[in-house]
């Protein structure tokens, strides 16, 4: 992580929840120095008068970006604080222009469209009781992770050979779906797991609302 003196205050609020995680991961492979606010939200903090402050949707993560005084700068979806790391990180996490940007565009909104939003709908009908509906997207979201194994047929990661915020969002729902994977049929994929998941940056994030400050 970077500590020069002359960098923004960085605070990120979030719980653990896959949405955060990306967050954190992209500001730790970003190099970037901040702090974890930890929202809790068994009780509810997210939906309290302070949070709502901060974000009106009541909903994590958030990223408030502020120097001692002043009104923070706020980001209040996930997305946007993987761009904001990645902007501001050494190695990008997004290549700034060219054909590498956009093949790894490409596959980040193949995992946040194709795969990460049907999977939160599916979670959405479970929530609902309706365990028909949710079971089929939950099935499609894996099907469709699945066939990113051909992203991996002559690269270490899914966009290339540089680690991206694309391999950001698959390692999320990597591990949150690898009970229900038959990694056997997506081999190329189980070693992209076990490479992106040995990663000190990526553990540092998914770890990041263990601790706090
Ligand atoms: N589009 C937002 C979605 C954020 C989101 O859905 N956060 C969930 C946790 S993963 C949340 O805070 N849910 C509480 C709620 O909606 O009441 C993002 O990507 O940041």
């Amino acid at each position: 992580m970077t500590t020069a003196s002359k960098d923004p205050q960085i605070v990120l609020h979030g719980a653990r929840t896959n949405n955060s995680f990306r967050a954190a991961i992209a500001l730790e492979e970003a190099g970037l120095q901040y702090s974890v606010r930890r929202v809790d939200m068994r009780n509810g903090e997210h939906k309290g008068a302070p949070f709502l402050a901060i974000n009106p949707a009541g909903q994590v993560p958030v990223l408030a970006v502020g120097r001692d005084t002043g009104v923070p700068f706020i980001l209040t979806q996930s997305n946007a604080i993987m761009f904001y790391a990645s902007d501001r990180a050494e190695v990008p996490l997004v290549a700034v222009d060219g054909p590498g940007r956009a093949r790894t565009l490409e596959r980040l909104f193949y995992f946040l469209g194709d795969v990460i939003a049907p999977s939160h709908y599916g979670v959405f009908l479970r929530n609902r009781g309706e365990g028909p509906g949710a079971a089929a997207l939950t099935q499609q979201a894996v099907r469709t992770f699945m066939a990113a194994e051909r992203f991996l047929l002559d690269s270490p990661y899914i966009a290339g050979d540089e680690f991206t915020l694309a391999d950001i969002a698959g390692i999320t729902f990597a591990l949150e779906v690898s009970q229900l994977v038959p990694w056997d049929q997506v081999p190329r994929l189980q070693t992209w797991v076990e490479r992106v998941a040995a990663r000190p940056g990526v553990q540092r994030g998914l770890d990041a609302f263990r601790r706090e400050g």
